[in-house]
C-alpha cells in the first residue's frame, strides 16, 4: 500500500477512546501504524499535525488527520465498510446510542473507576510528582464539565450495567446478532473500569455483558506496527491531502478559504485555527500549514464541535 494511504493511529495503551478504534481496526482486519503520543500535554508531535487538538486518539492518513472517534470510525467503515459499523436498518439508533456511550456513560465510568481503590491501582508505582502531573492535566482538560463525586458514580455506573445486561438477554450484540458502533462505544468504557483491579469486580455480576466482552475483545487490534512521531510527522509532509469533500461546501455563512477557529465543546477545547477547506452535513475540514508537516487538512465531526470565523 503506498505510504499516503497507510492508516496511522496516534494513541497511547491505556486509553478508552484509542482502545474503540484499535477494536474496529481489528474488526475490520485493517493493518496499521501505531504512533504513542504523550497521556499528559505537551504533545508537539501530535499537536504539529492537529494544529492544537490534543485528545486521544488521532488518525492520520497521509496529510488528512481526523479527529474524534465519532469521525475516526465514519472514515475507517468508508475505507473498509464490510462488515459495516451502521448496520442497514439501524444505523441512526447505533449512532445515538455510541453517543450516549461516549459523553454520559465515559462520564460516569470516568469517575467510577477513579474512586480512590482503583486509582491507586491504576497508578501504582508512579512517582507523586508524575500522579501530580496528570491530575493537573485533566483538571485543565475537563474545564468546567460537572465532577460526579465517587458515590453518585457507583450508583450510576451500577444502575447504567443493569440495564445494558437487560439489553444483551436476548440478543448477542446491542443490535442483534452483529456488532455496531454503539458496541465499540460501550465497550471502550467497560474495558477501562476492567483496569481499575478493586473496582472492577463490579463486572463480575453481570455474566451477559461478560459474555459479550469476550465476543468483542476477540476482534483484536488487527496488525500492526510502530511508528516514530517524526516518521509520521514526515509521512504527513510528503503526501498531498485529499480533495474537499462535495456537499455543502460553506458552513455558518463561512466561505471555503476564510478563516475560522473550530475547537471541541465539551473537554480540551483548545483552538484550532485554518482556513475552511470544506463543510458537509457530518464533517468540518480545515487546511492549516505546519512548520515540520507542511499543508495538512484536519477534519473534526460536526456534533460536539462549533466553528466561528476568525477575528482580525
Ligand atoms: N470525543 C472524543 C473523546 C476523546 C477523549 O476524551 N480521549 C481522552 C483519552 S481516552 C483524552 O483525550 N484524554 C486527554 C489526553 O489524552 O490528553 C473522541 O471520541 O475521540
Amino acid at each position: 500500500m503506498a505510504e499516503s494511504q497507510q492508516i496511522i493511529l496516534h494513541h497511547y495503551p491505556m486509553s478508552p477512546f484509542a482502545e474503540k478504534i484499535r477494536l474496529i481496526l481489528g474488526f475490520k482486519g485493517l493493518h496499521w501504524l501505531s504512533v504513542h503520543i504523550p497521556n499528559i500535554m505537551p504533545k508537539p508531535d501530535l499537536t504539529a499535525l492537529t494544529g492544537g487538538y490534543r485528545k486521544t486518539p488521532v488518525m492520520q492518513i497521509g496529510a488528512d488527520i481526523y479527529c474524534d472517534t465519532s469521525l475516526i470510525a465514519e472514515v475507517i467503515d468508508e475505507r473498509s465498510p464490510t462488515p459495516s459499523l451502521y448496520p442497514t436498518g439501524i444505523a441512526g439508533a447505533s449512532r445515538i446510542l455510541a453517543q450516549w456511550a461516549d459523553s454520559t456513560l465515559f462520564w460516569t465510568s470516568v469517575p467510577y473507576a477513579m474512586q480512590p481503590a482503583g486509582l491507586a491501582h491504576m497508578f501504582a508505582g508512579l512517582p507523586p510528582e508524575a500522579l501530580k502531573a496528570f491530575g493537573d492535566d485533566r483538571n485543565t482538560f475537563r474545564g468546567n464539565l460537572p465532577r460526579m463525586r465517587p458515590a453518585d458514580a457507583v450508583g450510576a455506573f451500577g444502575l447504567y450495567l443493569q440495564r445494558l445486561e437487560g439489553m444483551l438477554a436476548a440478543r448477542e450484540f446491542f443490535f442483534g446478532a452483529a456488532p455496531s458502533i454503539a458496541d465499540f462505544s460501550i465497550y471502550h468504557n467497560l474495558w477501562f473500569v476492567e483496569r481499575g483491579g478493586p473496582v472492577a469486580k463490579i463486572l463480575d455480576s453481570y455474566p451477559a455483558l461478560k459474555n459479550w466482552r469476550t465476543r468483542m475483545s476477540a476482534f483484536g487490534h488487527g496488525a500492526h506496527e510502530k511508528l516514530d512521531s517524526a516518521a509520521a510527522i514526515a509521512m504527513a509532509q510528503r503526501a498531498a491531502s485529499k480533495p474537499a469533500l462535495g456537499g455543502n461546501a460553506e458552513s455558518h455563512g463561512i466561505s471555503v478559504g476564510e478563516k475560522v477557529v473550530i475547537s471541541a465543546t465539551d473537554t480540551g477545547t483548545d483552538p484550532i485555527e485554518g482556513v475552511l477547506h470544506g463543510a458537509t452535513a457530518e464533517r468540518i475540514s480545515i487546511a492549516r500549514e505546519d512548520a515540520r508537516a507542511g499543508k495538512v487538512v484536519v477534519h473534526f465531526p460536526r456534533l460536539g464541535f462549533e466553528l466561528r470565523r476568525a477575528k482580525g
